[in-house]
């Protein structure tokens, strides 16, 4: 397929996974292949997705729903060394090894900078929300109609394949508990927290076990909330909590500022937030081209966890609950690229079904975090091994996945101190010169000075 085909592919979302389509691209104009026509919409004024922080809850400036959900002094979840690009490193960007779980604002640079050195920016038109899409089947073309915030100007757009990056993290799933209409404090969902200055001194309650709820339990307790209690549905976190964080089975009601749980036991509270998990939402898909799943490894009708089984063209990424992140945005991008490039072709849509069912079966049998992260590993092999994404020791960063699910079982407070190596470079990372839970400040500027500038370094206490 050459530009002489006019194929146009639209791009939704300019997050990590929007980019990681332009940047598969990228890649190969640079080796000298004529590339389509690329188009990425992005509703944000900004690339990044969720990394792109916004002080801003409810809507925009322009009245649409916000979509990020990350939050103030947010510290990578889990070691930078599991979701490094392969072909741009971490020491390429810094030009130094740094800690294995640097502040939001760092991860955000290391995404710009590998974004910066392309002309990606020139096909993302930013401001602009994928309102409608429609396939219009006698032409295998999808009409999509745009919404230009800033212009408040709707127009409409032809393409042969769409790219739905446009995350799964932002609609939140927000449940009822009885007489919660009466509690006197602030009840939120994680999606609208940003930050636990909020909260300090306060008891706070956490509905959920998953990782908003851990992690905003954490950064609480670590900021000067009173106390954190965790409520959870099917199973605790379960890890040895610190005195002033403590697990309870879930609330079946309120009365006042008052949250009863299942045990029988009770508790009053200052404020509530729902940690209770994201709706993958697609508002701009007709019905039958919506991707209808919980948030899982492996979300059913979409082959190779990319193509819509009913309608190949249409393509997912990044939909799937995540141990890994960047990398496999990344080789999922590099193999949606080849398959629009027709490098290849897809089988049937009988033997792509059979594919996703012996995908879908081998996930039934997974029943722990270990064999999660196998499972996960094993998708993005078999994506590797369909195209010319860099390799990277796969092997290697499942036992390092394994090991922060150790970490964090020994010690919540303290797991983001520890290092890894890099599966790209070798490099081992660098301790942060102050440990995680005396650091208060996660701007990139503190980040990034050596431990010998301490005494240049603002007292966080
Ligand atoms: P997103 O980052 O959500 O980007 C989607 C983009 O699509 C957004 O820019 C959005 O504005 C745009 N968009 C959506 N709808 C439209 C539309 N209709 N028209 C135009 N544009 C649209 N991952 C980690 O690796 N480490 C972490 O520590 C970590 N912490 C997290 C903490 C929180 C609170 C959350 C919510 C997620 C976290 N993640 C973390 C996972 C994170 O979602 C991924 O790292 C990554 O951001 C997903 O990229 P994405 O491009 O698929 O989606
Ligand atoms: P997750 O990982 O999807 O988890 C959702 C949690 O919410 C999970 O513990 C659910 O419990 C719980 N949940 C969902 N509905 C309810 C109701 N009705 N009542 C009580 N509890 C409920 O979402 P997270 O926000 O934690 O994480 C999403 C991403 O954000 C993640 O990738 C991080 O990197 C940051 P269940 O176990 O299903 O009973």
């Amino acid at each position: 397929m050459t530009k002489a085909d006019n194929k146009r592919i639209g791009i939704i979302g300019a997050g990590p996974s929007g980019l990681a389509q332009l940047r598969a691209f990228e890649a190969l104009e640079k080796a000298g292949v004529e590339t389509p026509e690329i188009v990425c919409f992005e509703k944000q004024r900004h690339w990044g997705g969720m990394w792109n922080y916004t002080w801003r809850t409810g809507v925009g400036k322009y009245g649409e729903p916000i979509h990020g959900s990350m939050y103030k002094y947010l510290w990578s979840n889990g070691p930078k060394e599991c979701l490094e690009f392969s072909d741009y490193s971490f020491d390429e960007h810094f030009g130094k090894p740094i800690s294995s779980y640097p502040p939001r604002p760092v991860l955000f640079d290391y995404i710009q900078g590998r974004i910066k050195k392309s002309n990606a920016k020139n096909y993302i038109r930013f401001n602009t929300t994928v309102r409608w899409v429609e396939y219009l089947e006698d032409k295998n073309q999808f009409r999509v109609i745009l919404d230009d915030l800033k212009e408040n100007r709707t127009y409409e757009e032809i393409f042969d394949f769409l790219v739905v990056a446009s995350g799964h993290f932002s609609t939140p799933n927000m449940p009822y508990f009885k007489g919660i209409e009466n509690f006197p404090g602030a009840v939120m969902h994680a999606h609208d927290f940003r930050g636990a200055d909020q909260f300090k001194g306060q008891d706070l309650l956490l509905i959920g076990s998953s990782y908003s709820a851990e992690d905003i339990g954490v950064q609480c307790y670590k900021h000067g909330a009173n106390s954190i209690t965790l409520s959870y549905r099917s199973n605790p976190i379960g890890v040895d909590w610190p005195e002033g964080i403590e697990e309870l089975p879930l609330v079946t009601h309120f009365e006042d500022d008052t949250a009863f749980f299942k045990d029988g036991s009770s508790k009053k509270f200052d404020a509530v937030v729902m940690c209770t998990g994201y709706q993958h939402k697609f508002p701009f898909l007709p019905d039958q081209y919506r991707l209808k799943t919980k948030n899982n490894l492996y979300p059913n009708d979409i082959y190779k966890g990319i193509f819509f089984n009913d309608l190949p063209n249409l393509i997912y990424l990044g939909m799937q609950d995540q141990y890994y992140t960047f990398n496999m945005f990344d080789a999922q991008a590099w193999v949606a690229r080849d398959y629009m490039m027709g490098k290849f072709e897809l089988p049937p849509k009988e033997e792509r079904t059979k594919d996703i069912n012996t995908w879908l079966d081998k996930y039934a049998q997974v029943e722990t975090a270990n064999q999660e992260v196998d499972f996960q590993t094993d998708y993005i092999k078999d994506l590797l091994t369909l195209s010319d994404y860099p390799d990277f020791n796969t092997d290697k960063v499942a036992n390092m996945f394994k090991e922060w699910l150790q970490d964090k079982e020994e010690n919540i407070l303290t797991y983001r101190d520890k290092i890894f190596t890099s599966v790209v470079t070798g490099t081992q990372a660098a301790e942060h010169h102050t440990d995680w839970m005396d650091e208060l400040n996660d701007s990139k500027e503190r980040y990034l000075m050596e431990p010998e500038e301490e005494e240049l370094i603002p007292d966080p206490l």
